[in-house]
Formats: C-alpha cells, structure tokens, sequence
C-alpha cells in the first residue's frame, strides 16, 4: 500500500480546499487549445483569466517551466502604485491600481491589498523638478498624487531622518492609494480561478519550440510533447528574448537581475512604502514585521536569478543614512530574479511578425503593480486584435521612434 507523509496529507488537502485539482492533476495536455499562454507568472494568469472572463475564450493552456509564479512575480517586492508620466503608462497602471482594489473580491481569494500609501523622495533639486511635474501630470490624468513637504514625510514616517548628511529629505511624491499585496496570492488566485473555469495550468511544462507555417502560428513544442493552438501568448519576462528567437523575431529586450532582501521581523515601525530613488533604496515593513529593502538593477546581462554583492551593499549602505534605526538589523533572506528592460522602461504589449503570435513584455523592474490591468489589456488584443490600452505600447513604436520614456517613474530600481 502506498503510504503517504503527514505534509503530503496536508499538502494535498490544501490543494483540494483551494480548488486546483484540475490544475494540479492536469500534467496532459490537451492536442489543441484556442489560446496557449507561455508563462504562469502574474500578466500570464492575468491574461488568460481575462480571455476567458471577458472574451469567452476558455480552451486555454498556460505553460510554465517551472512552478506558479516561481518568475518575477513571487521574487518582487510588491509595491502598487500608478504614478506614472506619461498618460499612456498613467491609463494602464490606473486601471492595474483600481483593479487591485477589488481583485480579493474578484477571485475570491485573499491577496491581502494594503492601500498604505507609497511615496518617493525628492532628494536632489532634480527630483523635486520631476516629481512636482509628475504630480501636475498625474492630477491631468486623474491619478491622485501630491507633492508633500519634508515636514510631512516626518509625520507619515517618524523613523526617517530628514537631515542626512549626503541626501536630505527634500519632499516627496506621495499616492495615498499607493501600497503593497501578497504577490504569490495574486499568482494563485488568478491560477484558481483560470482552473475553474475549464482552463490548463500545467506546470514543470517548459516550451522548447515554436512551430509555424506561411507566417502563423501552429503550436508549441514543450517538455511534455507537442501541442496545437490558434493562437499563442509570450509572457515570459526575462526569458522573452529566448521565446522570441524560437519564434523567428528579435526583440529590443535586456535581461538583467533585480535584486531585494529581508531582514529579521521587528516590531511595527514604518507603515507606507518608502522609495529613495537617489540613493537607489527602498523599504516598506511585511505584515509578518520583515523589512522589505531593494536597490538598483544590476549592470550587466544575466540569466541567473541572483543579484551582485556591490548592489547589496550599496543599497544597505544608502538606507542606513535614510532610516538609523535598521543599522543593526540582521538579514534574513536575500534573492534575485530576472527583469525584461526595454530602452524607454515602458512594456511591450503587441502584435508580432508573426500572425496569431502576440508578446506582453518589458515590465521590467515595475510589472507586479501592472498584472491586473495588463492581464486585462493583453487578453483584448489576443481576443480582438487591438485594445485601446495597448495601442501605444506595440513593437514599432521602436522602429517609428515614439518611446514612452518612464525613467523618473521606474525610478529606485534602474
Ligand atoms: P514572471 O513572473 O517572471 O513570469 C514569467 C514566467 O515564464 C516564469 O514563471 C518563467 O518560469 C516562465 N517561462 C520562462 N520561459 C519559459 C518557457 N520556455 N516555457 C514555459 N515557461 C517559461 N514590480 C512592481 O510593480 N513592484 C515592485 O515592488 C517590484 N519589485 C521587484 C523586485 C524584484 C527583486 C524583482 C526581480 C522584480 C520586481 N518587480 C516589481 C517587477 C515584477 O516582479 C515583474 O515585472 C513582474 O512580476 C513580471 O511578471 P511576469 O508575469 O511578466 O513574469
Ligand atoms: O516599480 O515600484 C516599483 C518598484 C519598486 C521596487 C522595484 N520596483
């Protein structure tokens, strides 16, 4: 008789609880699907949830090398916030943001949104130029942010030290309606409710090759066989570069580490997310009391979901300045994953050169506060063939020169 493992029990009645029966036990593919979506991280889920609630496109596969959310999205650091330039990104991550605001009740699953407020501080003459002229854009675009005052960072933050030596606190860009959620909940429900709806999420399912014929798509090659579609999503992330090559096209993507770490759980002690783009740090504190720290990019290609030791140490160092109370702290845990940079730190939702193929990628260091409203978006273009969310974020702006340039907004982590 088999016998099995007190945690496997537990493991498997946990999987029954939550409904993923289908997804879980569904290692076969079917022979064909209407859609297959390459990636289960957030904007993979979030598209295919969306081509089946929105367009009645439920004969649908996502595959994924590895396991759900095991990408980008369960490696990030959470932060909401649509604070955006330029009104084309302010549409999509508005809509991503309000989004958030019901997903818990949406999906039925808790994905613990805390609306806590993010703010980003003008540190440098520079930033408050910028920041003061994001805060006028965003009122445009009927996104609430403000410019508030140094005093005012004092009171949301009693930890921060205004006065630092190299880097005084100059005032801040603060989104009240800004904040943080459980970024592996999000990849669950999402997955869940994909599942109930008749859908495949098939994991451990690597694509090994693209099959086309005249132009178009015929189907995937993967790990567990081949399988047929009309029409195939790329939401890979970092690997973006890798899928496209299967696909025959080039794409004006590089692949680099972000990296970010905890440290031990204290006491309560900051609650709104603190962005210090200047000196390249960021925290906000864990419900479970971690502080959430993450610093710049690395500056060279990579695959390996690691990060550097001089980033690390840079960015400890500048937040140190910032906040003296975490200079004792220990870290608990440290890690890295793989981002999708483009030239203009905008996405690429769009059609490609082949027909049938679409891409959703290029969120590079600030795609967990887009799932949502990319999910939504992408899901228009693949049922449709165009989206006006999307209209603007399409492969020829490169060709054509019109770059949606978000560097201010991408901020701490470039
Ligand atoms: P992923 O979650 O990476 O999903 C892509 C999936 O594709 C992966 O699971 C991968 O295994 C799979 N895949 C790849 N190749 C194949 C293949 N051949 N076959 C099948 N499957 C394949 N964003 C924010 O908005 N706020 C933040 O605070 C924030 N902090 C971050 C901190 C860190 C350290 C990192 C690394 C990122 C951060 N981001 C943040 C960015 C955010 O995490 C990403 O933009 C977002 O998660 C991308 O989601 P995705 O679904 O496109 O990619
Ligand atoms: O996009 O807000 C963001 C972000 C913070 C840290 C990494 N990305």
């Amino acid at each position: 008789m088999k016998r099995y493992s007190v945690f496997a029990v537990a493991r498997e009645a946990l999987r029954y609880h939550q409904g993923w029966g289908r997804a879980w036990r569904s290692s076969e593919p079917k022979k064909k699907y209407e859609a297959i979506i390459i990636g289960a991280g957030g904007h993979g889920l979030a598209t295919a949830y969306n081509l089946g609630k929105n367009h009645g496109l439920k004969n649908v596969a996502i595959l994924e090398k590895g396991w759900l959310g095991g990408g980008n999205t369960g490696r990030n650091t959470t932060i909401i916030r649509s604070n955006y330039l330029q009104d084309a990104s302010a549409a999509i991550y508005e809509k991503a943001r309000s989004l958030y605001e019901t997903m818990s009740q949406d999906l039925n699953y808790n994905v613990m949104f805390s609306p806590r407020g993010v703010m980003m501080l003008a540190q440098t003459q520079h930033e408050i130029r910028g920041y003061k002229r994001t805060a006028h854009a965003n009122a445009l675009q009927g996104v609430s942010t403000e410019f508030i005052t140094p005093d005012r960072v004092k009171s949301l933050v009693p930890i921060i030290n205004i006065d630092g030596p190299r880097y005084p606190v100059l005032g801040a860009l603060w989104q009240p309606r800004g904040g943080t959620a459980r970024h592996d909940a999000v990849a669950w429900g999402y997955a869940r409710a994909c599942s109930e709806m008749g859908m495949d999420v098939i994991q451990q399912c690597e694509v090994t090759g693209i099959r086309r014929q005249n132009g178009q798509v015929q189907g995937v090659e993967t790990s567990k066989g081949s399988i047929d579609c009309e029409k195939l999503g790329i939401v890979v992330a970092g690997h973006t570069g890798v899928l496209a090559d299967m696909a025959g096209f080039r794409m004006p993507i590089e692949s680099v580490a972000l990296q970010a770490l905890v440290s031990e759980p204290i006491k309560p002690c900051m609650d709104v997310v603190v962005m210090a783009n200047t000196v390249h740090g960021y925290m906000s504190q864990s419900d479970k009391g971690e502080m959430v720290i993450g610093g710049g990019a690395d500056g060279f290609n990579n695959y390996t979901q690691r990060g550097s030791f001089h980033h690390v140490e840079e960015t400890v160092r500048a937040l140190i300045e910032t906040f003296p109370i975490i200079s004792r702290l220990k870290m608990l845990r440290w890690w890295g994953g793989i981002v999708d940079m483009t030239g203009d730190r905008s996405p690429i939702l769009s059609t490609t050169p082949v027909k049938n193929i679409f891409i959703n990628c290029g969120w590079g260091t600030g795609g967990f506060k887009a799932i949502p409203g990319s999910g939504w978006a992408m899901a228009e273009l693949m049922a449709k063939g165009h989206s006006s969310l999307t209209e603007e974020f399409g492969l020829n702006r490169f060709k054509e020169g019109k770059f949606i340039d978000e560097s201010v907004a991408a901020g701490v982590a470039h």
